[in-house]
């Protein structure tokens, strides 16, 4: 273990096929309360249709897409926004925090404990072989739910405001993730989820 690990080391998650690592807050030049707001304001945020076993499904959570390419699945074509200075700022933050370069964000805005996100992998073919996935948070804390395809082994992260979670390796291949509903009322949360498409 490093004896002097500065704060904006991330702390590797043990898990089996697939490499997980946590940073509880990025460096960022603003306050977390302040960039969720502005994060909330400022995203044309889209209610998006998909269908899921032949059935269409309005999604539990509103998203919006930026980057430079378009990004497909579940049946959906997401065109893409050009990236905003603020989305500019926190890419910035997270490639100097992992040392990966990402060109595209999908974002998930979760309105309250009834808006999810269910289990799935993010491995489309665009994302290459291995792909790096950054998650970013602000606002309400959720519970990050991981589940081995294989062993059906299940990890429970909770993804507080302003955490960076970084998802790696063969991950995607072995594990699903998804965001549960919740009984409990629950404020806002916005996640950003950095990758790159080649
Ligand atoms: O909101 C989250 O933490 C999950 C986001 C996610 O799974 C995704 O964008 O693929």
């Amino acid at each position: 273990m490093e004896l002097f690990a500065s704060s904006t080391t991330l702390t590797p998650i043990p898990v089996a096929d697939g490499e997980l690592a946590f940073l509880p807050q990025l460096p960022l030049p603003w306050p977390n309360d302040q960039i969720l707001r502005r994060l909330v304001e400022e995203t044309a945020w889209r209610a998006e249709t998909v269908v899921v076993y032949g059935k269409r499904h309005l999604q539990p959570r509103l998203t919006a897409w930026h980057g430079d390419a378009a990004y497909t699945y579940s049946g959906l074509r997401l065109e893409p926004l050009p990236f905003t200075p603020l989305l500019q700022a926190i890419r910035g933050a997270v490639e100097e925090a992992t040392g990966h370069h990402f060109n595209s964000v999908l974002l998930n805005y979760y309105r309250n404990g009834r808006d999810s996100m269910g289990m799935h992998s993010d491995d489309e073919p665009e994302l290459g072989p291995r792909p790096v996935i950054a998650s970013v948070s602000f606002g309400q804390a959720r519970t990050f739910v991981l589940r081995h395809k294989r062993t059906k082994q299940t990890v429970k992260l909770d993804l507080t405001d302003g955490s960076l979670l970084l998802m790696a390796g063969v991950l995607q291949h072995n594990w699903l993730h998804g965001i549960n509903k919740s009984a409990r009322p629950l404020g806002a949360r916005v996640n950003l989820t950095f990758r790159y498409i080649g």
